[in-house]
């Protein structure tokens, strides 16, 4: 497999090298910060993965026909943001008709039930004990106004407040297309454990 030559692979098939490469890249990501301030609409002062997190679920575009057009813009937008950090990587993808098991180790994915755990947990993309009187974003999401003073959309609060908790609940069955299909146009969920469990690879879902 040529590392660099921009090609999207089965993540599974990928170097332990290039792997690393590619979780380093999400940690650099949870480090680099737009400008602004937190207090700004939309809210500055915001990591790069944040922000990713953000304009998902600002736009909420699901249940649409533009579904899979715009999530494979925001797709590409992501691979964008981890080749400003590392140029050679590719945002591959994972096969959901495997077994993705073998992705969920502590230098990799983290686990695979409940608490993510490392590499996440100490790369700061969640704080399971934060001090009431900082700033974390709870696990629910929330309604916020948009301009014009509505809750037109739902948005997580916001997005420079890391999570307190960062949890899964992968299920052992293989999903046919079908499954698949209704798990991408399902309501937006409230907490990340009931999102599929590509989230930390894509950022989306
Ligand atoms: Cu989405």
């Amino acid at each position: 497999m040529a590392l660099g030559d921009g090609i999207r692979r089965n993540i599974m098939s990928v170097s332990q090298q290039e792997r690393d490469r590619f979780r380093d890249a999400i940690i650099a990501l949870n480090n680099k910060f737009f400008p602004g301030s937190r207090n700004d609409f939309p809210a500055g002062g915001v990591s790069y993965w944040f922000k990713q997190d953000e304009i998902h679920q600002a736009t909420h575009v699901h249940g649409t026909p533009a579904f899979l057009p715009w999530h494979r813009e925001l797709c590409n937008r992501f691979e964008a943001m981890l080749r400003e950090v590392d140029p050679q990587l590719s945002l591959h993808y994972w096969d959901w008709n495997q077994d993705p098991t073998p992705m969920f180790t502590a230098n990799f994915m983290g686990n695979a039930q409940g608490d993510v755990g490392a590499p996440w947990l100490a790369a700061g993309l969640y704080n399971p004990n934060p001090n009431p009187a900082d700033n974390y974003r709870d696990n629910q999401v929330h309604g916020l106004q948009n301009r014009s003073g509505n809750t037109s959309y739902e948005l997580h609060s916001n997005p420079a407040d890391p999570p307190k908790t960062l949890t899964r609940a992968t299920q052992a069955a293989l999903l046919d297309w079908a499954q698949i299909v209704r798990r991408m146009l399902c309501t937006q969920s409230p907490t990340r454990s009931k999102r599929p469990k590509c989230t930390v690879l894509l950022s989306v879902h």
